[in-house]
């Protein structure tokens, strides 16, 4: 079994009981973590305490990275073969209901890279599976990005994480909004990055992700030919503190970066 087969497993092994619970969701407990709107769910923890016993189970001595507790930490050798979880991304869609837009992002990496990558968006249930060098694919289909040359052509999503980052786009971003054809804000960094893989978004700006936020439809996108930066276009690197960062189809990556002040 490889690292990719064990992502695939997961994801297909807990489709269920997260479609059930979102189904069932005014009885899920909820609480908040560091805002009133940033939102931890049993569902979270319940996913990630699943991957961790699994992990533990198939790769003993593998460290995890989760988004949530004790997981949320990076590892102490950075050359440590890794499984980076977001458990539930877009937790708060699935609290509200209004949009059913999160998923669950697994991704393995080693010394610090991706190697292996999926994601499920359980209510659709579509499933992006990408290995570092072999490509990309969603159901089975190979993915590519847009050919889209221009960003006043392009579709690009937002996201904030709370007032704070929403200040920082301000300052750092604004321009953005001036110069692209189209804007989204789905608040899943994760079902939003993977749209650039199928062609459909052609660039999502963030101002300040967690690893667990962007390491799968990273690798995801960029087996789709796609690129990956942070806001100043240096390297997307894993474990490094929360920042922002810029994924894109390419074509559009320069241009893109040029808007970003700062
Ligand atoms: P999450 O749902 O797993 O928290 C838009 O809100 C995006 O930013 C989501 O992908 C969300 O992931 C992420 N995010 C990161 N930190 C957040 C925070 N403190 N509050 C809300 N969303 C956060
Ligand atoms: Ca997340």
């Amino acid at each position: 079994m490889t690292e990719l087969d064990f992502i695939r497993d997961f994801l297909q092994a807990n489709r269920k009981y997260v479609q059930d619970k979102y189904a069932a969701k005014s009885g899920v407990t909820v609480s908040t973590k560091a805002h009133a709107s940033d939102l931890l769910t049993e569902v979270d923890l319940t996913i990630q305490k699943r991957f961790v016993e699994r992990v533990n189970a198939v790769y003993p001595g593998d460290v995890v990275v989760g988004e949530e507790g004790e997981y949320s930490r990076y590892p102490r050798d950075l050359r440590s073969r890794a499984w980076i979880i977001d458990p539930i991304d877009g937790t708060y869609n699935f609290v509200r209901g209004l949009h059913p837009i999160f998923a669950i992002s697994i991704a393995f990496a080693v010394d610090g890279k991706n190697a292996a990558a999926g994601v499920l968006l359980p209510i659709t249930g579509e499933m992006f599976l990408a290995e570092q060098g072999a490509g990309s694919f969603c159901d089975g289909l190979r993915l590519r990005v847009s050919e889209v040359q221009q960003a006043s052509h392009a579709r690009i999503d937002l996201d904030f994480s709370g007032l704070e980052d929403r200040f920082q786009f301000l300052d750092r971003g604004v321009e953005v909004l001036r110069q692209v054809g189209q804007v989204r804000c789905y608040g899943s960094a994760v079902a939003s990055i993977c749209q650039i893989a199928t062609g459909d978004c052609d660039a999502y700006l963030h101002m300040n992700l967690a690893p667990w936020d962007f390491a799968a439809s990273q690798l995801i996108v960029e087996e789709a030919g796609g690129m990956a930066s942070r806001l100043n276009g240096g390297p997307l690197h894993l474990f490094e503190p929360k920042q922002g960062l810029l994924i894109t189809n390419g074509a559009i990556h320069h241009e893109m970066l040029a808007m970003l002040r700062g």
